[in-house]
Order: structure tokens, then C-alpha cells, then sequence
């Protein structure tokens, strides 16, 4: 391989997707009251237990040693930490972050945490949440605990992930805790998620000063469905809603213009010179890729965008289509127009339909595949210059996929591990990369 002898290999993992979200002292979050919620999740299945990996810990950092992981992405609860969100600590909470960071270290791994997975503390949600502007406030507050408590070890720090899910899956679509269909609500959400990011960096640099900071941004690839203009449009439309709402702001403290201009009176009362607080200099960015989207311009649909489903293209099990040459594509165009200082694969990987396993071994040609179609492509980016320094899988376990809880029923994962949700079937997909 052509990477860099110093690249970072790892997996990643989020809190409400493997920890077990009931226990510990830890507070209610939106997820738990979300999958609570009867047809919210398929089968209403719930993130409870989870991969219990509260209690497994230690046996998983031994998985991530066996695999020969460099560094381990996971996030910290909110609710484990403050059950309410501001206020009283739970320390249980902490001890336990403290000892898996330890843990990790013992194990030669190096941990990048990551501070917000989707799992706001209910009880900030039953004051706004994040279309309060005190949101800002309560995350720094977080923030600043997490980090007095884990900053002498845990050196990479990640404030975000997937700002957009968090505003548009959560708010606008409704498909996503706390399941809210309202388009002012969306956007409110996304202001003060990209001014709270800006926030934290401030109060991770005062707390930890040789800390490495960044933020995970997902991007799906954007193809128009033509060359004809109207297509062209539909396409940089749809990705400044998903893309330039959310990079602009973190690394230019701007809004994308255009976007303001179709959004009108959605974006009344929020103060959008604020944004500029989102722009601090960070250390990295971490890119979140998975698969390609097509779009064409289509009169009824919502701001003149139709997405066009290729048929005969490869997906996975989930539907998405594997298009490792978008990956390359991003890349190129994040180090064009953003400039990041370095470049983070944060979250890649596939869900497939494994087969049953063998003397304990899953035979998983598809992730294979798709990883190695995927790790070339991000080989391929470097060669022309993208600035990308690791790379992490996801996931290390096969766990609660959100609304899809696992995703396509029974039969796929996206482990690449061989511990599974332990409370639902035994292990699959194992050691693919
Ligand atoms: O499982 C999710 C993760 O929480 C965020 N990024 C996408 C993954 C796969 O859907």
C-alpha cells in the first residue's frame, strides 16, 4: 500500500449503539424514549442492552487488540455523565469512561472520543434541546467535564457526529429521535449544533492544550442524473442542503448563500451572523462515507430535487450503493474547497447478509470487497494530494442500527468483529479487515 507507514488504522462505535443504555446511573435520552415509542424502530427493538459492552468492556478492548487496532473511535453518554444533562455528575458514569480509556491504553490503542453520537439527555430535550440556544451552553458544560476527567489520556477529540442526521433525520423527517417533522425546527437545530461545536473546540483547546480536534461530517456522493442544467442544479442543491449547510459553517463561519435564498422565511429568527462561531481552526476532519445518490430535477419535487434509484448498480443490504470512486471524488473536493489541515475516515463500512457461521467464522467476501474497494479509493485520494491520515471501520460490533435496529431484519450486520447484539443472535461477520 501507498498510505503512510504512520496511518491510523481503527473501528468505530457509539454509545447508545453498543453500551446498553439502561444502567449505571444513566439518564434518559432521546433515543431510549424514541425506541420506546411503539413503531418508531422495526420490530421496536431498543438500544437496552445493546452489545452490553458496559459490562463486556474489557473483553472487547481484548477483540481490539486481537485485531491489531491502532485507535478506537467510540463516544461518551451524555445522560452516563450528567443524567440530566446540566448539573448533578454522575460519577459511576465517568469511572466507567475512565477505566475503558485506561483499558485502551494497557492495550496500546489510542482512543478518539467522540462527544455527541445522537443521544441528547431527555430531560434537555423536554427544554428545547437543541433548538435552544442554551444547548450551546449545556454542551460546553459537557464538554468541559468529559475533559477535565479524561484530557491527561484521551488526546483526539471529536465533537460532532453527523451534524446533519442529528438536524434533518431527527427534525425534519422525523425518522430519528426525537422524531419531530418541522422544517424551522430542523434548521434551528443545525445552528446551534454547528455554533456548539465551535463552543466545544474553544473549551477542549482550554482544557486539554494538546489536544487534536475535529468534527465528523457524513457525505453521501452526488451525481446529477444528466449533463442537462436543470439536473446539474437539482444535484448542488441537494448537496448544499446535506453538505454546504454544515462544511461552511465549520470551516468558513458562513452559510451557503444559495441555500439561505431557497430556505425564507424557515430560517426567520435565528440570528445567522452567528454562525461565524462555528468556524474555529481545527485539527482534522473526520469524513463519515458510505455510498452514491443520484438526483435530477423533478418540478413537484421539494425545491425541484427527485432522487433517480440506478437500478442494476451493486448495494448493500441496507440499499446503499457501493461507489468507491465517490469516496475518491470527496476527498479531492474536501481538500479543494475546504483545505483541512488533515483528513480522518471516520465512519466506512457495509451491511450484508451474512451467511451462518462456520467452526465459528463468517465467510464475508461482500465486506471484503467493499472494504478493499474503498480503502483503494482512499489510497487513490492521497495519491492526488487529499490530506487523509486514518481510518476507521465501522463497526467494530454488530450493533443497534437506529431506526433499522438491526439492519434488514435478522440477516446483516456491518461487524467486523465476531461479538454481535448480544441479546438478539449469536456472533457473525468476523475480522474482514
Ligand atoms: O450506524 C450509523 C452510525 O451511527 C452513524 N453513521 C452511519 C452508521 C451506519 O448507518
Amino acid at each position: 500500500m501507498s498510505l503512510p507507514k504512520d496511518f491510523v488504522w481503527g473501528a468505530a462505535t457509539s454509545s447508545y449503539q453498543i453500551e446498553g443504555s439502561v444502567g449505571g446511573g444513566r439518564g434518559e435520552c432521546i433515543w431510549h424514549r424514541f425506541s420506546h415509542t411503539p413503531g418508531k424502530v422495526v420490530n421496536n427493538e431498543n438500544g437496552d442492552r445493546a452489545c452490553d459492552h458496559l459490562h463486556l468492556f474489557r473483553d472487547d478492548v481484548a477483540l481490539m487488540k486481537e485485531l491489531g487496532l491502532h485507535a478506537y473511535r467510540f463516544s461518551t453518554a451524555w445522560p452516563r455523565i450528567l443524567p440530566k444533562g446540566t448539573g448533578a455528575i454522575n460519577t459511576e458514569g465517568l469511572d466507567f469512561y475512565d477505566a475503558l480509556v485506561d483499558s485502551l491504553l494497557a492495550a496500546n490503542i489510542t482512543p478518539y472520543l467522540t462527544l455527541y453520537h445522537w443521544d441528547l439527555p431527555q430531560a434537555l430535550q423536554d427544554r428545547g434541546g437543541w433548538e435552544n440556544p442554551d444547548s450551546v451552553q449545556w454542551f460546553v458544560e459537557y464538554t468541559q467535564i468529559a475533559a477535565h476527567r479524561l484530557g491527561d489520556r484521551v488526546k483526539h477529540w471529536i465533537t460532532h457526529n453527523e451534524p446533519v442526521c442529528t438536524a434533518f433525520l431527527g427534525n425534519l423527517f422525523g425518522i430519528h429521535a426525537p422524531g419531530k417533522q418541522d422544517p424551522q425546527a430542523a434548521f434551528r437545530v443545525a445552528h446551534h449544533v454547528m455554533i456548539s461545536h465551535g463552543a466545544a473546540v474553544r473549551a477542549l483547546r482550554a482544557a486539554v492544550p494538546d489536544a487534536q480536534v475535529g468534527i465528523a461530517i457524513n457525505m453521501n456522493g452526488i451525481t446529477p442524473a444528466s449533463d442537462r442544467e436543470e439536473d446539474l442544479r437539482a444535484a448542488r442543491t441537494q448537496d448544499g442542503f446535506a453538505n454546504r449547510w454544515f462544511l461552511d459553517p465549520a470551516f468558513r463561519g458562513t452559510y451557503p448563500e444559495d441555500i439561505v435564498a431557497l430556505l425564507g422565511n424557515i430560517l426567520d429568527g435565528l440570528d445567522l451572523a452567528a454562525i461565524s462561531e462555528a468556524a474555529q481552526p481545527i485539527d482534522f476532519m473526520g469524513l463519515n462515507y458510505y455510498q452514491r445518490n443520484v438526483f435530477a430535477y423533478d418540478a413537484g419535487g421539494l425545491y425541484g430535487i427527485k432522487e433517480v434509484r440506478l437500478p442494476d448498480v451493486p448495494r448493500t443490504a441496507m440499499g446503499w450503493e457501493v461507489h468507491p470512486q465517490s469516496l475518491t471524488d470527496i476527498l479531492v473536493r474536501l481538500k479543494d474547497d475546504y483545505a483541512p489541515a488533515a483528513i480522518l475516515i471516520t465512519e466506512n463500512g457495509a451491511a450484508y447478509d451474512d451467511p451462518a457461521p462456520v467452526d465459528g467464522l463468517v465467510n464475508d467476501p461482500e465486506r471484503i470487497a467493499y472494504y478493499d474497494s474503498h480503502i483503494k479509493a482512499v489510497e487513490a485520494a492521497v495519491a492526488l494530494g487529499a490530506p487523509v491520515t486514518g481510518y476507521f471501520a465501522w463497526s467494530l460490533f454488530d450493533n443497534f442500527e437506529w431506526a433499522e435496529a438491526t439492519p434488514n431484519g435478522l440477516g446483516s450486520c456491518m461487524s467486523i468483529s465476531r461479538r454481535s447484539n448480544v441479546h438478539r443472535r449469536p456472533a457473525r461477520a468476523f475480522y474482514s479487515v
